[in-house]
């Protein structure tokens, strides 16, 4: 068996970041992936994800988003690439909801740059938009998007720059931890590999590849829609010079999120609903086609915000969350195994974190321990019921 410092299962969003950090820190790297490079079938493209830090998800996120966008950039550069996208973001709602208060909370606590606006406020300043009268929302110039296949595309770039070899079509089939802290061995039906660590990143494979961390993970399906605006200035309002990026929580507490139009023309804008419920699947069993009432639905809402925006459906995509019961993640040694590290359960707002959690995986596998603050993300934690 070819033997390394550390095997990274899983070279998506997460496994590429992994594996770059661990790569540039002077490890033998093997990555092993199921599919190609910046793939679609898992939870990582799409072309946009949202990036903010005022985060209603809790003030503990708030220093590794810190760290997240500097790692963004610190990338972006290495590569040329156009990576993070600053067109601001709006968190709108009533001025109790979670969406605006918890924004609010974490930007108090961390004194980031925000401003609250009034609806007649958010009118003004952006057209496209139409919140009810007692809707308030939290601007952050900050915020903005990343591109997820550009970005995984810039970590694998790193990884192979710094000496990973990365392999891919190339799924696992079984691994093990070696005795005598012997470190570990990976099957796969190409070979056997072994290795002192094992970062396992399994993305909406987790609750077959980590059954044994007593994480209920449940995955679920999602969609993302593209429309065409209708109104009779086209894209134009929709670009990013003058369009944020949006997470709306409506009264009955489901959210609509959004993007402004990044693809020209002809690429439109794309809404979708945020943590929408729509079962439960599994990578193989998940329904990818999407059905013509969920565009109807989906276009209802995205019309009650954006009176302009549903006009014709250009794309809808499916892709899955890996959630958790309290919706925070995990990031961890394996309790039960010495040679093995987990990141999964990123409940649908996790790509932000990506180079960031990259850097936390390759200090717990190559240090046993990270300087990052991630004491939320223990598996051991209590979870609620359901
Ligand atoms: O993380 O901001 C986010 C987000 C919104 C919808 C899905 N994820």
């Amino acid at each position: 068996a070819t033997s390394y410092d550390v095997i990274v299962l899983g070279v998506g969003g997460m496994g590429s970041a992994a594996a770059h950090r661990l790569a540039a820190r002077g490890a033998r790297v093997l990555g092993l992936e199921r599919f190609g490079p910046a793939h679609d079938r898992g939870s990582s493209h799409g072309g946009s994800r949202i990036v903010r830090q005022a985060y209603f998800e809790g003030e503990a996120y708030v220093p590794l988003l810190l760290r997240s966008y500097e790692l963004f950039d610190e990338l972006a550069a290495e590569t040329g690439r156009e990576l993070r996208v600053p067109c601001g973001g709006l968190m709108v709602g009533t001025p109790e909801s979670r969406t605006v208060s918890g924004s609010l909370a974490s930007a108090r606590a961390w004194d980031l740059p925000h401003e609250m606006l009034d609806a007649r406020e958010i009118r003004r300043r952006f057209p496209t938009l139409a919140p009810d009268g007692d809707e308030v929302a939290l601007w952050e110039g900050r915020a903005g998007l990343v591109r997820p296949e550009a970005t995984v595309g810039a970590a694998i770039e790193r990884a192979v720059a710094a000496g990973a070899e990365l392999r891919f079509e190339e799924p696992v089939t079984s691994w093990e931890e070696l005795p005598g802290g012997a470190g570990v061995r990976v099957r796969t039906a190409a070979g056997s590999y072994t290795a002192g660590q094992l970062v396992i990143c399994p993305g909406a494979w987790a609750p077959g590849l980590l059954a044994d961390l007593g994480v209920p993970f449940a995955v679920e399906r999602q969609v993302m829609y593209w429309f065409a605006p209708r109104g009779e200035r086209g894209v134009e309002p929709f670009l990013p010079d003058r369009h944020p990026i949006y997470v709306w929580e409506e009264r009955d507490g489901t959210s609509v999120y959004g993007f402004p139009a990044i693809d020209g023309p002809e690429g439109g804008a794309k809404v979708a609903f945020y943590r929408s419920n729509d079962g439960t699947c599994t990578p193989e069993t998940v329904d990818r086609t999407v059905h013509p009432d969920e565009v109807a639905t989906m276009a209802e809402h995205a019309g009650r915000h954006l009176p302009t925006l549903p006009g014709a459906l250009l794309r809808a995509v499916t892709c899955m969350y890996t959630s958790t019961p309290d919706d925070h993640f995990v990031i961890a040694r394996h309790p039960g195994y010495s040679a093995v590290t987990v990141a999964g359960g990123f409940s649908g707002h996790g790509f932000k974190f990506v180079p960031v959690v990259g850097e936390i995986l390759a200090e717990l596998a190559l240090d046993g321990e990270t300087r990052h603050p991630i004491e939320l993300f223990d598996p051991r934690r209590p979870l609620p019921e359901d």
